[in-house]
């Protein structure tokens, strides 16, 4: 791997925070401590954070329903997210966005979005304005199988290839929207090779490898800088949980599942990490010792903090 250690090893640190965020909230929505409803990451946390890796603090992304782990990716801080998804005044959104709704423009968060296939447009909106403003930032746009068939999808690719705009359209195939398998609503087996009705380059990885989804966005990323426009790239994943937390599990035969949490992204990266001498056992078990401890404080900040006051409920309405 041609890679700098500190990024190496900042992904699977990425990776471990994701994981041990999105058990968190399982179990502690699971308790009723929140509020709305929340969609996990679990089991997709090589694609947020490979993608992100590929960009700069000054890029952007788009988001979707299922966003934590993107939001982790771009340097999200988890204390904000966690008070943001309980509901409380020092939330990203002051407690007024929950889950589905995370947005940092600081960090080039533009937006979780409970709207399916609705951060496509933003994110080829994002491209055309920074094209237009010659700023040299790449927008990274994520979004899943189900949003593949939304006619934003279409409209907005198209666009971004006529324009040549710098967008890069990662899709998270997990072969499911809700409850409908995907092969049933669509005939091609590759999401990617979408990309040849729109002139640009369609390529599909193994989502669940953080390094194969950081050089196929390295590589998107480059060409989408200088001006040579958008890819589309398919991530083949699964998510572990059900759609939402609470719904049942009637639609996916329970060795599907099973086979999947089998071929995790993280423990076979974090051996690979030890075989190759890039951390030692004990380093590795530090680095996720201090992201739990992150977590704990996460908890205790968005138990601890108020919620919003009654008379801010009509502010933030409009920008
Ligand atoms: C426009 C729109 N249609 C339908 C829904 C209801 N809905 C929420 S998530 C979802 C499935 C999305 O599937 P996919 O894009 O594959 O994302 P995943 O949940 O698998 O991450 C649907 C149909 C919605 N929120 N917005
Ligand atoms: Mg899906």
């Amino acid at each position: 791997m041609d890679l700098p250690r500190d990024k190496i090893v900042s992904m699977y640190e990425g990776m471990l925070k994701i994981r041990h965020f999105e058990s968190r909230v399982r179990d502690l929505f699971a308790a009723g401590e929140m509020p709305g409803f929340v969609h996990l990451y679990l089991g997709q946390e090589a694609v947020a954070v490979g993608a992100c890796a590929a960009i700069e603090a000054g890029d952007c992304i788009t988001s979707t329903h299922r966003g934590h782990g993107h939001i982790i990716a771009k340097g999200g801080d988890v204390k904000r997210m966690m008070a943001e998804l309980y509901g409380k005044a020092t939330g990203y959104n002051k407690g007024k966005g929950g889950s589905m709704h995370i947005a940092a423009p600081s960090l080039g968060i533009l937006g979780a979005n409970g709207i399916v296939g609705g951060g496509i447009p933003i994110a080829t909106g994002a491209g055309l304005s920074a094209k237009l403003r010659q700023s040299g930032q790449v927008i990274v746009c994520f979004f899943g199988d189900g949003a593949s068939n939304q006619g934003t999808f279409h409209e907005s690719v198209n666009i971004a290839s006529a324009f040549d705009l710098p967008v890069v359209y990662v899709c998270e195939n997990n072969l499911y929207g809700v409850g409908t398998r995907q092969t049933n609503v669509r005939k091609v087996e590759d999401i990617a090779d979408r990309g040849v009705g729109y002139g640009i380059p369609g390529l599909a990885v193994d989502g669940n490898d953080v390094i194969a989804v950081y050089e196929a966005c390295k590589e998107a990323v480059d060409r989408a800088r200088e001006s040579s426009g958008p890819t589309l790239i398919e991530c083949k994943t699964y998510r572990w949980q059900t759609h939402f937390e609470g719904e049942p599990d009637t639609y996916r035969p329970p060795e599907e599942v099973a086979a999947w949490v089998q071929r995790e992204p993280i423990g076979p990266y974090r051996r690979m990490l030890i075989d190759q001498g890039i951390l030692t056992e004990a380093e590795a078990d530090e680095i996720e010792a201090h992201v739990v401890e992150e977590l704990d404080q996460a908890v205790d900040f968005a138990r601890n903090s108020p919620l919003p006051a009654p008379e801010t409920a009509l502010e933030d309405l409009w920008a």
